[in-house]
């Protein structure tokens, strides 16, 4: 059972800033919006300017404070919004003054734990608030508003009732006789099974890439020694962040730095160069190089002359381009850091790679760990319950049942607490 005491938190960021927003949600908050804007009558929804005033009379701060009646409210409880000035000495005295008025600190997630309570958000539309909230560039922005503005839901809604009903005929073959059923349903419900596997499978196979879009796809600079890698790293990241020297061996340890191509998040890594070492520090260095291009998405392999072999899974680079005559290979890139050039080539190739490799990002839905996990339990029951299809339709109701109930996980409609408490801890306080 859950319970609707008084609860507050800071929903904008903490620290200094221009305005900060104040949340406080409850069953009944209208006689503590009335003491703090001061007035007997108020409308909801409406913004009230007030000389808020602590107990003592003192004034707070002036700010301005909006009431969300229940349920039409982000926890479908009230709500009130109290936008005050920034500051961490004007917010302490709010929350002091809330304390006094039978009011606690929200823990994390609470406002949110709220709303699945009061049927406002199911668990995937959480998961899309925690991506939104955590999204950083554009498309990491847009996969999120997709989950959270309920698309996702209706697609798992649909899988769900799909297999409730495959289930349903599945066990009434066994009790019902056949002219009470629709003609052919025996084959009719294997075949929706089996249509309702390849459609999640193929929804699955998008993961890799919105994981990438919500991680940060990462791309790698290897190479030998001295043949401009960090310096390639410093132009596309915009800024002298590696050394660059001509000595052979500068870099040593890997350098990252995340930066936004094309809305896309992207992990920058500059590696040490690949040689024969035998200094101790070099050597480490370069096998962390090789750690780092195995965990790499794309690696773009830098050298000074044409290689023997061209890796077609690489961006293959030719730098100091300003110091070689022939540049007529079409399968590589001929940049040149000193003349500034080859880089407007470079950037495409990189982004087209991308595209490619996210390809599977147009998918239907959002994946995120949670989901991904119960998704796999449903591809599980629903191809055990095809494989044990012949004659035994009370076992296959029974796996299709199962997947429907990995399904129902998702959307929070079966819900274990681990699974909610889970959710919800990764939100922050605010929300
Ligand atoms: N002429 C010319 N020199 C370049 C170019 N790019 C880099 N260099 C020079 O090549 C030398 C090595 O550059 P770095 O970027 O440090 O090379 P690196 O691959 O990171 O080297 P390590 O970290 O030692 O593996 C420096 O002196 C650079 O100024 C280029 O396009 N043309
Ligand atoms: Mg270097």
């Amino acid at each position: 059972m859950e319970n609707n005491d008084n609860i507050f938190a800071l929903s904008s960021a903490p620290g200094k800033s221009g305005v900060a927003v104040v949340r406080i949600s409850g069953g009944d908050l209208g006689d503590l919006f009335k003491r703090i804007i001061d007035k007997k009558e108020f409308e909801s929804r409406h913004a009230y300017f007030t000389n808020f005033r602590d107990n003592n009379g003192e004034l707070i701060d002036q700010c301005i404070a909006i009431f969300f009646a229940a349920p039409n409210s982000f926890t479908g409880e009230d709500i009130i919004e109290i936008h005050s000035h920034g500051a961490m000495a004007v917010i302490n005295k709010i929350f002091d003054f809330l304390r006094e008025h039978n009011c606690r600190i929200a823990t994390r997630g609470e406002f949110s734990r709220r709303a699945f309570y009061n049927n406002k958000m199911d668990l995937a539309d959480v998961d899309g608030l925690i991506a939104l909230l955590d999204a950083q560039t554009d498309k990491q922005r847009a996969i999120a508003l997709k989950s959270l503005t309920g698309k996702d839901s209706k697609i798992y809604q649909n899988w769900r009732e799909q297999m409730i009903e495959i289930s349903a005929y599945a066990a009434a073959i066994l009790d019902y006789d056949s002219d009470d059923l629709p003609a052919n349903i025996d084959k009719k419900i294997l075949s929706q099974a089996q249509n309702l596997l390849d459609e999640i499978k193929t929804s699955m196979s998008g993961y890799r890439a919105t994981r990438a879009i919500q991680n940060g796809f990462n791309i790698v600079l290897v190479g030998e020694t001295n043949v401009g890698k960090s310096s390639i790293f410093n132009k596309l990241v915009g800024s002298n962040r590696a050394i660059v020297s001509s000595i052979a061996g500068t870099t040593r340890d890997v350098v990252s730095q995340q930066i936004d191509i094309d809305g896309y998040l992207v992990n920058l890594s500059d590696t040490a160069g690949i040689r024969d070492a035998s200094d101790t520090i070099e050597k480490i260095g370069i096998e962390r190089t090789q750690a780092e291009a195995d965990k790499a998405d794309l690696i773009i392999h830098v050298y000074n002359e044409l290689p023997e072999i061209i890796n077609e899974n690489e961006i293959t680079v030719i730098n100091k381009s300003d110091l070689l005559k022939d540049k007529s290979n079409k399968n590589v890139i001929y940049t040149s850091v000193k003349n500034n050039d080859g880089f407007d080539i470079l950037l495409n190739t990189i982004k087209t790679k991308m595209h490619e490799l996210m390809g599977g990002s147009e998918s239907r839905i959002a994946i995120n760990e949670r989901t991904y996990e119960l998704l796999n339990e449903t591809v599980f029951e629903l191809d055990t319950a095809i494989k044990n299809y012949d004659g035994n339709y009370d076992i296959f109701a029974e796996h299709v049942r199962r997947g429907g109930d990995s399904i129902g996980k998702i959307l929070g409609v079966i819900t274990t607490n681990e699974i909610a408490d889970a959710t919800f801890s990764r939100l922050c306080l605010g929300k």
